[in-house]
């Protein structure tokens, strides 16, 4: 390995008890022993950590591994600490040893008392003595490079980082450990032996022999498909975890859609009005229900106004529900006009949304208005929607509300294995794979040459590469690693 030993600040950059900055590259232990008044870096064993301080040396920096016997040079380095050297701070220094670290490489970690000036300092003084600082994601990139970890896995620690809720973190976590690489090259090995045979066949395409029992193939493709829809199946409960599932809050002015967020998010977060119209922008909050984070969109009642900046608030709120996994569509039941209420709904159905119809203000209602309400709409309305009468004013059924949400999201897990799919790349790369299989059956069944199936497979195989990093360029890294925080 002939790397640049890169350096750069592990921690927020922010005032805190401690900071750590990162070292890693061939380089590291000279380049800290260096700049590090304590321990020889260089000779100490592998995971220990050490106490000492960084001195920024004015005079000649001291040659490691020169004959000078440790004794001496630890005296001659103080003297140097002494006289002509700033002591920068009081550090504690892990030296991890290749290969059993994060890059695989030998790294340093520095614990300096967490200022951004001393973090600052102590990365200027690595730089003068020979490291450079990493780019965005350079360390993890390295681990991948290095492969200690596959994209996939680079990718969970990406996640990792960004996860805000339990059931993100775990995803993550079960992607870090492995779990859709093992998936997926179950996957790719039985594919490629298929593939070794296939092309074992080309070599003797003379003798008119075939190594591979074609029904065999097909058993094999139709496991592909399966398992690979599956997969692709989950990305919907993955999107999800990783994003968030978008709830619009819509209906008429005035039907209570404001006072609903409110009481969702135990919070006056909107404004409340008796006044049609009162909301005009749309309004988004993050709610958490039992660990799964749901985007709650409140948005401007819909009618026709003539009104430009409603108008614009009407607009949005449809977009709004164009995007959202889940519409909870407000009645105000005390003056429900059914022609406009039904058709305004009618409008907005597709058939992957989720619906809830919501019959508000049931506090000023008497209880058989509501069952007259849910079957009229039960009666006009062709796709499946749940139907909860609520007070948000007295907060009544709104835990039923919440139930129902959550229950949306907890059925979308596959009960096929605990593997998720949260990344869009996977997704395509899963997506592509799904149509190089299909490609593959249709050769088979239409007896095509073996040369044909060979790069069927082929592609089926790169496909699958892809999201392991096996087959990649330089412009998917590139993009992917840019996108961490520098220092991891
Ligand atoms: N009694 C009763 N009144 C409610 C309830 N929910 C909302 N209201 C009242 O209905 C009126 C309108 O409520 P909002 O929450 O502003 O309605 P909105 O749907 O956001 O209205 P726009 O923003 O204008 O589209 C207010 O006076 C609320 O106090 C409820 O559950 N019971
Ligand atoms: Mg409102």
């Amino acid at each position: 390995m002939n790397q640049d030993t890169i350096c750069a600040l592990a921690t927020a950059n922010g005032v805190g008890a401690i900071g750590i900055i990162r070292v890693s590259g061939d380089k590291a232990f000279e380049i800290v022993s260096k700049i590090f008044d304590g321990k020889d870096l260089t000779t100490v064993k592998s995971h220990t950590v050490h106490y000492g301080f960084i001195v920024d040396r004015k005079s000649e920096s001291r040659k490691v591994g020169s004959e000078k016997s440790d004794e001496m040079l630890r005296e001659s380095q103080h003297d140097i600490a002494d006289e002509k050297s700033d002591v920068i701070d009081e550090v504690m220094v892990s030296v991890f040893r290749a290969p059993k670290t994060f890059t695989a490489e030998d790294s340093v970690e520095i614990s300096f008392h967490g200022s951004p000036f001393i973090a600052k300092r102590i990365l200027e003084i690595l730089i003068k003595n020979g490291a450079r600082m990493a780019k965005a994601g350079e360390f993890t990139m390295r681990a991948f490079m290095n492969g200690r970890i596959d994209l996939s896995q680079a990718e969970s620690i990406a996640d990792l980082i960004a996860s805000e809720n339990e059931a993100s973190r775990k995803v993550a976590l079960n992607q870090l450990k492995g779990g859709i690489s093992n998936e997926i090259s179950i996957l790719r090995n039985d594919l490629l032996n298929f593939t070794s045979l296939i092309e074992l066949e080309l070599d003797f395409a003379e003798e008119d022999v075939e190594f591979v029992d074609r029904s065999a193939l097909m058993n094999l493709i139709q496991n592909l498909k399966f398992k690979i829809q599956n997969l692709l199946e989950s990305f919907k409960y993955g999107n999800a975890i990783k994003n968030g599932t978008a709830v619009a809050i819509i209906g008429k002015p005035n039907a209570g859609k404001s006072t609903l967020l409110n009481a969702l998010l135990k919070e006056e977060r909107a404004i409340v009005s008796n006044i049609a119209g009162t909301t005009r922008d749309t309004i988004e909050e993050v709610l958490h229900i039992k660990g799964h984070a749901f985007r709650l969109i409140d948005t401007a009642g819909l009618r026709n106004t003539a009104d430009e900046i409603e108008a614009i608030g009407v607009k949005k709120a449809r977009e709004k529900v164009a995007q959202a996994e889940i519409l909870v569509y407000l009645v105000d039941a005390a003056t429900v006009d059914f022609k406009e209420d039904l058709e305004t709904l009618q409008s907005l159905l597709r058939p992957d949304l989720k619906v809830i119809v919501l019959a508000t203000k049931m506090d000023e209602i008497l209880p058989s208005h509501y069952n007259s309400i849910e079957s009229v709409f039960r009666d006009s309305i062709q796709q499946d929607f749940d139907f909860i009468e609520i007070s948000a004013v007295e907060n009544h059924n709104i835990q039923d509300l919440k139930n129902e949400l959550s229950s949306y999201v907890e059925q979308l897990k596959s009960e096929e294995g605990n593997v998720v799919i949260t990344n869009q790349r996977h997704f395509e790369a899963l997506g592509n794979a799904l149509h190089s299989v299909h490609q593959v059956e249709e050769a088979v069944n239409s007896g095509i040459t073996t040369e044909l199936l060979a790069y069927e497979l082929r592609n089926a195989l790169e496909n699958l590469g892809e999201i392991s990093g096996e087959f990649t360029n330089d412009e998917v890294l590139g993009n992917i690693f840019s996108k961490f925080c520098i220092g991891k």
